[in-house]
């Protein structure tokens, strides 16, 4: 099918959650919708603060640009501009940003009868990021305990805050968040390299189909997840990686205030040993 005559089976009116008719077309390929306006609105505006911002640092370089949450002695109050009060507004155009584009995926979704898959696995993104600059400054009292909007400054946040607790690495949701992320990526490279080795073969050669995906893993590892499964593997080990990730910084400062080294004590501390 031609591009244009399967947009015009697919691109139907309605599926929308707000607003019913107003805004629900297409500009070019792109769907509008509500939320699609939402979330340009929240993209144009934080842009537009974060370069302000620049303007008031003492720094074009690209690297070195810095948004700065307010000052600890703020608590959870509002901060002047300059002293924070704009990543306090940065953060708000984030979250409408983010929040507006995975709404706009919904709306797609329903348009098309497909499942909400995308938009969960963007919501849980989202949720790994508003649990560094919401939920965890909320349990702490501060927004100053918010990670700063720059390149090299939010490196320097990570590794600060890593050594508060002396050794980051021995935080136990610290390595389920890293074990899935890499986990991910072996999932993918087999994946991606299988899919290939069957579907893309040389000149002369025949297209390979699914049974023989499965065979070379039934081969190879006695077992295949199977076509459908894969993609489930995927998904879940991916998004159990931004889940532990979020849980890996909400536990630490909320829950635990000392070092990530000494709560494995839990171990010397068993009855077994005495
Ligand atoms: C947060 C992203 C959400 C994204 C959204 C969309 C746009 C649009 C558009 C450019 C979750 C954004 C969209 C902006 C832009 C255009 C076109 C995803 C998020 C909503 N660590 N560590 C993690 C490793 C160490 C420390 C996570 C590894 C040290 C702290 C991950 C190592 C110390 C924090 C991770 C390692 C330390 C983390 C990050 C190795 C420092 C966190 C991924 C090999 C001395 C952070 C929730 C993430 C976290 C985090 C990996 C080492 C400290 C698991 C592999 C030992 C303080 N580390 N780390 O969160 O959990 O993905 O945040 O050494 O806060 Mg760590
Ligand atoms: C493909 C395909 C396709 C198919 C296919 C396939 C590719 C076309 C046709 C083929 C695919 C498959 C066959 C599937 C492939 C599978 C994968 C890619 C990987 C899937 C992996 C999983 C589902 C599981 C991953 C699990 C993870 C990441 C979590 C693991 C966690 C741990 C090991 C624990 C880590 C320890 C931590 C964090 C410390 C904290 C500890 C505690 C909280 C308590 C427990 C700890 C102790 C008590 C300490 C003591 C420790 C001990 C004793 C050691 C324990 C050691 C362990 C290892 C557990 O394309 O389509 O179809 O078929």
């Amino acid at each position: 099918m031609a591009m244009l005559s399967f947009e015009r089976k697919y691109r139907v009116r309605g599926g929308t959650l707000i607003g019913g008719d107003l805004f629900d077309f297409w500009v070019g390929p792109f769907y509008v919708g509500f939320f699609g306006v939402v979330s340009i609105f929240f993209t144009v505006l934080g842009t537009l603060l974060v370069i302000y911002g620049a303007a008031l640092g003492d720094t074009w370089n690209i690297w070195k640009i810095n948004i700065a949450p307010p000052d600890l002695s703020y608590g959870l109050a509002l901060a002047p501009l300059e002293a924070g009060g704009l990543w306090q507004i940065i953060t708000i155009c984030a979250v409408g940003s983010f929040v507006g584009w995975m709404m706009r995926e919904v709306e797609i979704c329903r348009k098309l009868g497909i499942g909400y898959h995308v938009p969960i696995a963007f919501g849980v993104a989202i949720f790994a990021y508003v649990t560094l600059v919401v939920f965890r400054p909320l349990l702490m009292g501060a927004w100053g305990h918010g990670f700063p909007y720059g390149i090299f400054s939010h490196l320097d946040w990570v590794s600060n805050v890593g050594y508060q607790y002396l050794h980051f690495h021995y935080n136990p949701a610290h390595m389920l968040a890293i074990t899935f992320f890499f986990t991910t990526t072996l999932a993918l490279a087999l994946h991606g390299s299988l899919i290939l080795s069957a579907i893309n073969p040389q000149k002369g050669e025949s297209v390979r189909t699914p049974e023989y995906e499965d065979t070379f893993f039934r081969d190879f590892i006695g077992y295949s997840v199977g076509t459908v499964g894969i993609h489930r593997v995927g998904l879940i080990l991916a998004l159990l990686a931004g889940f532990w990730s979020a849980v890996c910084i909400i536990i630490s400062g909320p829950f635990w205030t000392s070092s990530w080294t000494e709560w494995w004590t839990w171990w010397l501390d068993l009855p077994i040993w005495s």
